[in-house]
């Protein structure tokens, strides 16, 4: 599976399959492999994290969640362009009648927060989905959110962008690699890593090569910890701001093949 994409598509297409009932036969990549190797999180820790639904195409059991998403403006949500596209949603965005943004609920099965209707969508004109370059869009809102949700977003050549530091992602994705996804918000752990670590991982040839302008690597030394299948749109946070989005990777929480992340720097719009 070396250098092979693994996206939205796909975990789409296992979203259906449990919805169906189906069991996966695919072998764990890790034991206690959010995101694998992650931990529960309280959405008041992290309530810039939303999730994208649609329950009419994704079922109603873990509240048509898809996708991840984050508030950086009250009426503002940025996700990964790929969530968006027709092999996800089966058609266009605005075709997708019961669409909703999902804020202020960690508990897919519950009834906190709210949800939002979309009155707008964005697709980054430079999102390539043939190589994931450029995966980000943005969705407005049809009434905006508290001020309280909204996360900064790190600036170009802000240090949290520096390989080595710290930094968390969260979604309601696949918790180990086989298709078993989450129904309440996790986080895990990662660090952000040396482009050479995903240019190594992903050189191009049969697969998608990583591009560091727009691109951002990042992942366990040690394996285990990763952003999954539905994690895709969410966030990566470090040092308190936003850096990445959940967009690509092959597999999930394997030590040589690092989670690829939008550079949210690079590739949000200073106007939208
Ligand atoms: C996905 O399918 C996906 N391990 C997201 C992140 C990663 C792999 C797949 C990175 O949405």
């Amino acid at each position: 599976m070396r250098g092979s994409l693994t996206r939205a598509l796909t975990g789409a297409l296992g979203l259906i399959a449990a919805a169906a009932g189906q069991v996966a036969t695919a072998v764990p990549v890790a034991a206690d492999s959010v995101v694998v190797g992650g931990r529960q999180v309280q959405i008041s820790d992290a309530p810039w994290v939303v999730a994208l639904s649609s329950r009419d195409r994704f079922g109603g059991t873990r509240a048509g969640q898809f996708c991840g998403g984050v508030v950086v403006a009250p009426t503002k949500v940025l996700t990964a362009a790929h969530c968006l596209g027709r092999e996800v949603l089966g058609g266009e965005p605005w075709e997708v009648r019961d669409f909703v943004v999902i804020a202020g609920r960690a508990a897919l099965r519950g009834q906190g927060g709210q949800e939002v209707r979309i009155s707008d969508t964005w697709v980054n004109p430079d999102y390539d989905p043939t190589t994931n370059s450029g995966d980000l869009a943005v969705l407005t809102l049809r009434s905006p959110l508290p001020q309280s949700y909204v996360i900064g977003v790190a600036p170009a050549g802000d240090a949290a962008y520096a390989p080595g530091t710290a930094a968390d992602v969260y979604g309601w994705g696949d918790t180990t690699g086989n298709g078993t996804y989450a129904s309440t918000l996790r986080t895990a752990r990662v660090q952000v890593l040396p482009d050479s670590a995903c240019e190594r991982a992903y050189p191009g040839g049969f697969g998608v090569p990583y591009r560091s302008d727009t691109m951002l690597c990042a992942g366990d030394p040690q394996g285990g910890r990763d952003a999954c299948q539905g994690d895709s749109g969410g966030p990566l946070v470090a040092k308190g701001l936003l850096v990445g989005l959940v967009s690509w990777g092959s597999g999930c929480g394997q030590a040589e093949n690092p989670g690829v992340y939008t550079r949210v720097s690079a590739v949000l719009p200073t106007r939208f």
